[in-house]
């Protein structure tokens, strides 16, 4: 069964997304997700320019051949564009495979290891009553864990607080005052202002407020977003451990992956990293130095399938599980895979979820469900997940970005 032809498909039904379909000369097709957000044409012109001609005429089935075949023979290895490029290849070839074989994937990475997935979703507010109020509003829709996003006094605006100005209408027809989206349509970046000192005196009294209002049961997520130096992030991490999150997540950028040290030597608070990392290798020290607990990259980013697998397969040496990205610039298609290999792996933690638009869903109708705060893969073989090319074809790419962030004296930061 050869490659017969591949196409990358652009789309951007509320949001920018690019899709790696590769046919075989047998009519089987496969999906595959690329989308890396704010430079999503730089992967559409990697698939389009330097892969697909190489896949034309290459064995289907042989998926560990091909990974290698584009990962050692681009020679310039690693990094968000290509690791995603080489995801998409990949995951739309494990589409085909499970397609061919009849099964839902999952039952081709050995089967389900539970019923479904515990996912979160993303609460946030400016303040604390609107904070409540979308807490509350995800439990209502099945969330059994949440993450806390909140602003910062004296910030107009801060990561992971939906406002009217970033609202997102999800899938069932509802504009979430809730979810937002991060990437702003426009020809540059907007610029947002940060505060570290302000942040560190307030999130404390967030937690506390939130833990009073909703009890300790309720598992719950903070994003620090890659914003503090590591001793910032060691005093965060000590300061929330009386109210015992699931974990505290990018609480310090991790190129350097030493200085997670500092943290761990401070505090007992879970730590989740990885979203921003592609390869095993981002991850190396950080698992035997047992300095995080949960890896965060999504199926997307890190090279696939078979790319994130390996990583799980390596954390699970290391007792860390998987806290797999689910944001709403990850498509169904890699969400969809996510889900598959979450079912199956032994070391799963929680998956986000962020419901995707109306739009997105009238795209790619996924066969995924949220049921009762579980999500569960779809029955059918392959991944699950179609592709519209009438729908497709309606929403045109529209250049967006993610903000950047500059602290209060005008210095560049992390956003
Ligand atoms: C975030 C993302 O969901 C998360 O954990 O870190 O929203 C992230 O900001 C976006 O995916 C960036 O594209
Ligand atoms: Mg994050």
């Amino acid at each position: 069964m050869k490659i017969e032809s591949a196409e990358v498909l652009v789309s951007s039904p509320g949001r920018n997304f690019v899709t790696l379909r590769i046919t075989t000369d047998t009519g089987v097709t496969g999906l595959g997700d690329a989308t890396v957000n704010g430079r999503e044409l730089s992967v559409a012109s990697y698939l389009a320019d330097h892969i697909v001609p190489l896949l034309i005429g290459l064995d289907a089935h042989r998926i560990e051949d091909t990974w290698q075949y584009l990962y050692r023979g681009a020679y310039w290895r690693r990094g968000p564009i290509t690791m995603a490029a080489i995801a998409a290849v990949d995951t739309a070839l494990w589409d085909i495979k499970a397609k061919v074989a009849g099964l839902p994937l999952y039952q081709l990475l050995g089967g389900r290891s539970r019923e479904g997935l515990l996912c979160y979703g993303h609460a946030s507010g400016a303040e604390l009553p609107e904070l409540f109020d979308s807490i509350r509003h995800h439990q209502e829709e099945g969330y059994r864990a949440i993450r806390v996003q909140t602003g910062v006094p004296g910030l107009p605006s801060v990561y992971g607080v939906a406002s009217s100005a970033n609202a997102a209408t999800t899938a069932d027809g509802v504009t979430s005052r809730y979810d937002h989206e991060p990437a702003r349509p426009g020809a540059k970046p907007v610029e947002e202002s940060w505060d570290t000192r302000a942040y560190i005196r307030h999130i404390p009294t967030v937690f506390e407020a939130v833990r009073n209002e909703f009890g300790p049961e309720l598992p719950l997520l903070h994003d620090a977003h890659h914003r503090l130096t590591p001793i910032e992030a060691a005093k965060v991490g000590k300061s929330l451990e009386p109210y015992d999150l699931f974990w505290l997540e990018d609480v310090t950028p991790a190129e350097n992956q030493a200085v997670l040290r500092r943290v761990r030597e401070h505090t007992t608070t879970p730590l989740a990293i990885g979203e921003v990392f592609n390869t095993i290798f981002d991850y190396k020290d950080l698992f035997e130095e047992q300095l995080i607990d949960y890896v965060r990259s999504p199926v997307t980013h890190a090279g696939g399938i078979t790319g994130l697998r390996r990583i799980f397969d390596y954390a699970a040496v290391y007792q860390i599980r998987s806290g797999v990205h689910g944001p709403t610039d990850v498509s169904p298609v890699g969400l969809a895979a996510a889900i598959h290999l979450g079912i199956a792996i032994p070391n799963f933690g929680i998956q986000e979820y962020m419901k995707h638009s109306e739009a997105t869903h009238e795209l790619f109708r996924p066969g995924y469900t949220f049921e009762d705060g579980l999500l569960k893969p779809s029955e059918t073989p392959g991944l699950g997940v179609d592709y519209d090319d009438e729908v497709g074809a309606a929403h045109a790419y529209a250049p967006a970005y993610l903000p950047v962030n500059r602290l209060l004296d005008g210095s560049m930061h992390n956003w």
